[in-house]
């Protein structure tokens, strides 16, 4: 059996990424690949207790180290006991948010050092990376005025327009860093066409791509 593909779907706040992972799992199983769908922080009983941790807004302040071990500590979780043994098992997993958030949030958003994450990412992943990352792209106001309307605000949410600029600006870091796994969506369109963007990477990653495909598909931003 060959071994699945993990494809993670990656931004700032209100972006996107929930509402098109129902879409790009219905897609996938048209295609009749089995699909895991999970999240970070969380994905098994434990990681979902640090993420409840991680996000309530009333608890003590957590120091940045700690929020960072947390993090991956949630990660260490959620590898051994569902993505590892789903990727083995030949399913794909789907997967909201993963080491790309800690890069553009600890990383960018806490200014904390790349050269410790990455330790962590490998201490904790080994050789485990995405194949593929959609990183949904919008100006910060955007994400944020979608989020506004579902009302109140978690640890993360509540923080400054500058700390998003800069997670915006580190997740976008990412991007040019690894163009081959990272394809850029604009997300700031109409859904229809966020998920016309989605859906010519996804042909491309199943080799449904033909002349027809657009170029960009092949090369980072996609529209
Ligand atoms: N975190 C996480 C770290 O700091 N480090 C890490 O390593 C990791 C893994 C997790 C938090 O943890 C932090 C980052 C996060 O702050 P989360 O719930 O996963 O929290 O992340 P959020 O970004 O808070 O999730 P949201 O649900 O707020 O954002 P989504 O999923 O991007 O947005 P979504 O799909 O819920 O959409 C928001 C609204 O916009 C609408 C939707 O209908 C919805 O109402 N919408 C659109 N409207 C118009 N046009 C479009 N194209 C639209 N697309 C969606």
């Amino acid at each position: 059996m060959s071994r699945g593909k993990f494809i993670t779907l990656e931004g700032g706040e209100g972006v996107g990424k929930t509402t098109n992972l129902a879409f790009i799992k219905n897609y996938l199983e048209q295609h009749d690949i089995a699909v895991v769908v999970t999240r970070e922080p969380g994905g098994t009983a434990l990681a979902e207790k640090i993420r409840q941790l991680l996000l309530d807004n009333k608890s003590e302040a957590i120091s940045e180290q700690a929020e960072l071990l947390m993090m991956f500590a949630a990660r260490a979780q959620h590898i051994k006991h569902v993505i590892e043994p789903a990727l083995t098992h030949g399913k794909w997993v789907l997967c909201d948010r993963f080491t790309d958030a800690t890069y553009a949030y600890q990383g960018g958003g806490r200014n904390m050092k790349i050269s410790t994450i990455k330790w962590l990412e490998n201490l904790v992943q080994g050789p485990l990376r995405p194949d593929l990352t959609l990183l949904l792209d919008a100006p910060v106001e955007i994400g944020i005025a979608r989020v506004r309307e579902r009302g109140a605000f978690d640890r993360f949410e509540s923080e400054k327009i500058s700390f998003f600029e800069n997670v915006r600006r580190a997740y976008l870091l990412q991007a040019e860093l690894y163009p081959e796994r990272i394809k850029l969506i604009k997300a700031n369109q109409p859904l229809p066409d966020v998920q016309s963007a989605i859906t010519d990477v996804l042909r491309t990653l199943l080799g449904l791509c033909s002349l027809n495909c657009p170029t960009s598909t092949r090369h980072g931003t996609v529209k």
